[in-house]
């Protein structure tokens, strides 16, 4: 080993350890630490325990058939309802509790919120409307709508009626809405006229029909809810196919519409994500073990209770919405929020204002935006009393140890534990992370996998690494909440996800393994840290560096807000560390604090990590999930052709990064 072998392995090793404190403990829903071994022993048997949390029509019959892998079944022969868990069974002893509390954009009094008993009201009417549409089982529903209430209704009436719901992201293109549609062969859409964005309305059925006449097969139907207020519409006609949401409803009032029974392994829903190149994948879901999955882990992770106001900050156009905002949440029999706008507008405590009104008792967000409020400052938050908080979340990528430990001050008060929440559209649900109420956590570092989660760091023969060495996370095991293919594309799914590790040949379960296509390190107490996406780990004179690692260092330095990591093309060590960094308020952009940054990763991981150029800027590219297109400031880097850039949330920072790579 070098000596900056040495000094690294020395640097991963030192890190700080919290407790979460007795009051948490005492009164979380899992706090016993056998649980562990108690899974390992009954597996799979014991995901009995996430199937027991669902209603079931019929019981199944085998927990798990893994006679074809890897297309694995789960809780086989069971039958049930996902909207009738969400919702019918709740009815008797909650239904005048909040189901969903909606908070609007503070244009004027906009918030809604729908006790069971109305929620229930509404998707059975709309669930109504859709049958009398003609929407049969498994017809494939897109919705393409921003955070309104309509969008978890339509969701839940099909879940009702047993159809697929296929949620395209509202910021997504008129492009974007037509391919997925494409790929799904799906005749009926749900959308909106427009909705609100830092006060201004924002035109949305425009884009949705210009997505619609590049749909390539005949659309029966198309459903527009309302969301903007008289004044503010933009003046459309609806064509002779598109239906008025509300006059939709109001023609099935009072309608029931039995829950249709769906067979455990019967589709619930397709999300669409984008894979390395080409098509976006369209990852199937199941009724029974997505429900039980997002159930479980909705309960044992995020600690909800039925009497707890539960807010998750992420749209329900991504996973994170669909797992942790409408179907865990609700099927738990909590009171789920959702909001509508940004969080800096009207004001930057935009989520400090609705925690205080709403008493909110546990918030999941993601790191970028923590990372945004910590460079917007505490002041935001101390204007408001956070002390309904019990526990905090985050997910989508991994969190920098400076980032979680402003969250644990100034959002969590030192009080609530943090769960590191690593999982993927893929895995349905979360796989690792600390369980709040029986581990300690460790900044920057998921934690351990879920109980009963096989989760292994691997080298590219596929044999377990050391402790503290970089490698690939993959899980060995099968999990209830599993992605069961991509949709109507067997092969594909077994490239993109088992390939790499499995002998494909082979119908032994015991000779496949799932690639998430993350880099990982775990260390000696079994604590997984998520390096970032494989690509992301950059290979400087062989060493294998991840950008979160560094990225981290840089953030760590004060005056930086924000920095992304790349691999730039070098001529003697293959790679070079280039360093993209936002500063902090009142700080110049200076060779002063560029020096500082370089020493400061330096100190943290050492030499071998030195950034070959700093380079301020003023935002970074971001897709419209929050996620920094790496790929792209590669690109810039190398000041090579650049890919595709429609799917950011801020195109026009390109040209200004690209000016300043050739300028300086
Ligand atoms: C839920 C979601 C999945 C990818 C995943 C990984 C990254 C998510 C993370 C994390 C480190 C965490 N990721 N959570 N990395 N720590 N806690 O985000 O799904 O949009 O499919 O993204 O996000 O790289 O592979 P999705």
């Amino acid at each position: 080993m070098s000596d900056d072998d040495i000094e690294l392995e020395a640097r991963l090793e030192e890190q700080e350890v919290f407790e979460p404190s007795d009051a948490f403990v005492e009164q979380a829903n899992v706090s016993d630490p056998d649980i562990y071994q108690e899974f390992e022993e009954n597996w799979p048997n014991c995901w009995q325990a996430a199937a027991e949390l669902l209603d079931w029509d019929e019981e199944y019959e085998q927990v798990l058939d893994d006679s074809n892998p890897p297309f694995y079944k789960w809780f086989t022969d069971g039958k049930l309802n996902a909207s009738a868990n969400c919702l019918d069974r709740h009815l008797d002893e909650r239904g005048d509790e909040v189901a969903i509390e909606w908070v609007g954009e503070p244009v004027d009094e906009d918030d809604r919120s729908f006790t069971y008993e109305e929620l229930h009201r509404e998707v059975n009417e709309c669930a109504a409307a859709l049958r009398d549409m003609g929407v049969g089982e498994d017809d494939v529903v897109t919705m393409y709508m921003p955070m309104i209430p309509e969008l978890p209704i339509a969701m839940l009436a099909c879940a009702r009626i047993g159809a697929p719901h296929s949620v395209v992201f509202a910021g997504f293109s008129a492009d974007a809405l037509a391919t997925r549609m494409n790929a799904a062969d799906s005749e009926y859409l749900v959308t909106c006229d427009g909705y609100y964005r830092r006060g201004d309305p924002l035109d949305h059925l425009s884009k949705a029909n210009e997505g619609l006449a590049g749909v390539d097969h005949e659309v029966s139907d198309v459903v527009v809810a309302e969301r903007l207020r008289d004044g503010d519409g933009f003046g459309h006609d609806l064509a002779d196919n598109q239906h008025a949401y509300a006059d939709l409803v109001a023609d099935h009032a009072g309608a029931e519409v039995a829950p249709v029974q769906r067979d455990a392994e019967d589709m619930l829903f397709l999300m669409y994500t984008s894979g390395t190149t080409g098509q976006p994948k369209g990852v199937k879901h199941t009724t029974g073990g997505y429900l039980a999955w997002a159930s479980w882990t909705s309960q044992a992770v995020l600690d909800i209770k039925p009497e707890d106001t539960y807010f998750c900050s992420a749209d329900i156009g991504w996973i994170t919405g669909h797992s942790y905002i409408v179907y865990g949440p609700l099927a738990l029999g909590t009171t789920t929020m959702m909001y509508e706008g940004t969080p800096d507008y009207p004001d930057r405590d935009r989520l400090w204002q609705i925690i205080e009104e709403y008493e909110a008792n546990q918030l999941y967000t993601a790191p970028t935006a923590i990372r945004a409020f910590m460079k917007w400052g505490s002041e935001y938050p101390e204007r408001n009393d956070l002390s309904s908080l019990r526990l905090l979340g985050t997910v989508g990528e991994p969190i920098n140890p400076r980032a979680w430990k402003w969250y644990y001050k100034h959002i969590g008060n030192e009080e609530c534990p943090i769960v590191d929440t690593w999982w993927q559209t893929e895995t349905g649900g979360m796989m690792v992370t600390t369980l709040p109420g029986v581990k300690d956590m460790k900044p920057g570092s998921a934690g351990p996998p879920l109980p009963g989660v096989d989760a292994q760091i691997v080298d590219t023969n596929g044999d377990e690494v050391d402790a503290g060495r970089a490698g690939y996370l993959t899980v060995q095991k099968p999990w209830p909440g599993m992605l069961r293919t991509l949709y109507k594309n067997d092969e594909r799914y077994i490239e993109e996800y088992w390939a790499e590790y499995s002998d494909t040949d082979s119908d032994d379960p015991d000779d496949w393994v799932y690639f998430p296509e993350d880099g990982a390190k775990i260390d000696d107490d079994g604590y997984i840290t998520v390096l970032g996406r494989v690509d992301d780990v950059i290979n400087v004179s062989g060493h294998r560096l991840g950008t979160m690692e560094i990225e981290s260092a840089i953030v760590g330095v004060e005056g930086v807000a924000e920095a992304a990591v790349v691999g730039g093309d070098h001529e003697v060590k293959g790679e070079a560390v280039y360093a993209y960094v936002i500063t902090e308020e009142g700080y110049d952009e200076d060779d002063d604090l560029r020096q500082r940054i370089i020493q400061g990763v330096e100190d943290a991981i050492g030499p071998i990590a030195r950034p070959e150029r700093v380079i301020f800027s003023p935002d970074l590219p971001k897709t419209r999930s929050g996620k920094i297109m790496r790929r792209l400031l590669e690109d810039i880097a190398n000041e090579a052709e650049l890919g595709d850039t429609s799917t950011l949330r801020n195109p026009e920072i390109v040209e200004d990064i690209q000016g300043k790579i050739s300028g300086d």
